[in-house]
């Protein structure tokens, strides 16, 4: 694999992030750290839409400009990312010069080539999803069944983009690829949709939008957001309709797009229609992620449920992310919903990261130093009944990855901490060094450690703070490849100190977290 470029949906700067913006990028930052453990090359972008009526009515009820309300958001997002530890490689803005200057020449390309055209509409436009909609889709009230709001009647003259001329060549692609759309049964939801598929608009009158990019060639009217938004997977790699950048040539197409189900059709038929009618190849693979609830319940501001992703290490005092991080990736099988809770937050945690894998790293690295004086010796040294389910895990766990299955994926590095656990306790080496079988005990305690290595490395992804801990007490470099790990990992000699021996994962203390929820 030479090169890996992933996504993540860029998020509306009307209001701060949220743990359902987080977990998206939670999902795409693993992914990307996975494959940094199988290429040395991965680009990850993610970044802030910035532009549309939402974004416009909200800045004018605070009273700022548009531009002001979007430099202030997009800051709360790059925080929060920060505070994260989502090592994305760009942070784009649809309000970058660059990016606005290319999404013009895109437009007039399109218009110029006879894909766009100027077109006198009525419909029915829902704010929250930034579109037009098909009155078929709506729910008996006349509401947008998923903002539960009434769209408002627009009557414009608008451009449009010539979608219907794309349907039957993007039904023929996604029937063709079947891992196009992952998870895969959200294909046939695409497909239906393509069914009854219209030309969109593209544009929107100044006179009623004023945030947006304008259109070169017509200054009464700014891009829509979608053509816009869109094509900031390209304009980020600098994308050009005549010269496109060495960066582009290498990274596009991407790999894959990692987006909420919400807004799979515009990836799914929007996009490949933009792409193709611009001569350019389409994304491998596009990955709708459920949604998140907050106690079972859809998160709202009029439910006044929204929790934002750092809001929930504060609560906690986490030193770093990673709890929250492994919680999130692990709460809902490919493409379904999760839900977060304080409760199971805490569980889980507690059991997965401080009790099985934190407590298994520090127990058997005490017994190394309580009875070898943290040395391993070489005749601990041998055959290793965990490498069989380790180094499967390995395999296992890279074919999730390549179907997007994060959650699935932690469950077995899990149960491979398990497998090592009941090998300790099986094997018992503390009555081993009571009944003086010195070697033995050395043994199992190697074996232990050996596969420590390849759960750090696996874990990494999800947890780069523990795995960086568990690494540097086994002496283990972190960047050795998938493809490169044996079970033979640790090193003849000294491996530790008592003094060196630090917990990986304290338990999240309950006392705490019960406060912050009275907070
Ligand atoms: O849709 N659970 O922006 P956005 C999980 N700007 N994911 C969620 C979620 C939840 N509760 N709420 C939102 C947009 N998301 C556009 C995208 S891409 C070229 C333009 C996800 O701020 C949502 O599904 O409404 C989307 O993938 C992302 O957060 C941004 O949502």
């Amino acid at each position: 694999m030479e090169k890996y470029y992933i996504t993540t949906a860029i998020d509306y700067v009307n209001g701060a992030p949220h743990i359902g913006h987080a977990y998206e990028k939670i999902l795409t930052d693993i992914i990307a750290r996975h494959y940094t453990q199988r290429c040395d090359d991965v680009y990850f972008l993610t970044g802030t839409d910035e532009h549309g009526i939402k974004i416009q009515k909200t800045a004018a009820s605070q009273g700022i400009s548009p531009k002001e309300l979007c430099d202030m958001n997009s800051q709360k997002f790059k925080d929060a990312w920060k505070a994260l530890d989502i090592d994305y490689t760009k942070f784009i803005r649809t309000t970058d010069e660059d990016h606005e200057k290319i999404v013009q020449k895109i437009f007039d390309k399109l218009l110029k080539q006879g894909d766009i055209y100027k077109h006198s509409y009525e419909g029915l436009y829902c704010q929250g999803c930034e579109c037009f909609l098909n009155p078929k889709d709506l729910t008996e009230d006349g509401l947008c069944p998923d903002h539960l709001k009434k769209p408002e009647v627009v009557k414009e003259e608008n451009y449009f983009f010539k979608l219907t001329k794309y349907k039957d060549a993007i039904i023929k692609y996604i029937k063709s690829n079947p891992t196009f759309i992952v998870p895969e049964f959200r294909a046939n939801e695409v497909l239906n949709q393509l069914e009854d598929i219209q030309d969109i608009s593209v544009s929107r009158a100044k006179s009623n939008v004023q945030w947006g990019i304008d259109v070169l060639s017509d200054s009464e009217q700014s891009i829509y957001v979608w053509i816009d938004a869109l094509s900031n997977y390209i304009t980020a790699l600098g994308f050009d309709t005549e010269n496109p950048s060495e960066t582009f040539k290498k990274y596009w197409p991407a790999d894959v797009h990692v987006i909420g189900k919400d807004i799979l059709k515009f990836h799914s038929i929007y996009w490949p229609a933009f792409l193709m009618a611009l001569d350019l190849p389409l994304p491998k693979h596009i990955f709708a992620h459920g949604w998140i609830t907050i106690d079972e319940s859809k998160m709202s501001k009029s439910l006044g449920n929204v929790i934002s992703p750092t809001s929930v290490l504060e609560s906690f005092n986490l030193e770093h992310p990673d709890a929250f991080r492994y919680y999130m990736a692990s709460s809902a099988p490919c493409g379904r919903d999760g839900n977060y809770s304080d409760d199971d937050f805490k569980e889980k945690v507690n059991a997965h990261l401080a009790n099985s894998m934190g407590n298994l790293l520090n127990r058997t690295l005490s017994m190394l130093v309580k009875y070898f004086d943290g040395e391993v010796k070489p005749e601990f040294k041998g055959e290793n009944p965990l490498a069989k389910k380790a180094l499967g895990t390995v395999q296992i766990v890279k074919n999730h990855f390549d179907n997007f299955e994060i959650a699935e994926a932690s469950q077995e590095i899990i149960s491979l901490v398990d497998a090592a656990n009941k090998y300790v306790q099986d094997n018992a080496p503390w009555t081993l060094a009571k009944e003086e079988k010195m070697i033995e005990c050395g043994q199992v305690l190697t074996n232990v450690l050996d596969i420590m290595c390849i759960i750090s490395a696996l874990i990494y992804p999800y947890c780069p703070n523990i795995a960086q801990d568990m690494a540097r007490q086994l002496s283990f470099d972190l960047k050795t490849k998938l493809d490169n790990l044996t079970a033979d990992n640790i090193k003849c000699g000294k491996l530790i100190s008592k003094e060196d021996i630090k917990p990986v994962f304290l338990r999240v203390d309950s006392e705490l977290a019960d406060k912050s929820v009275k907070k």
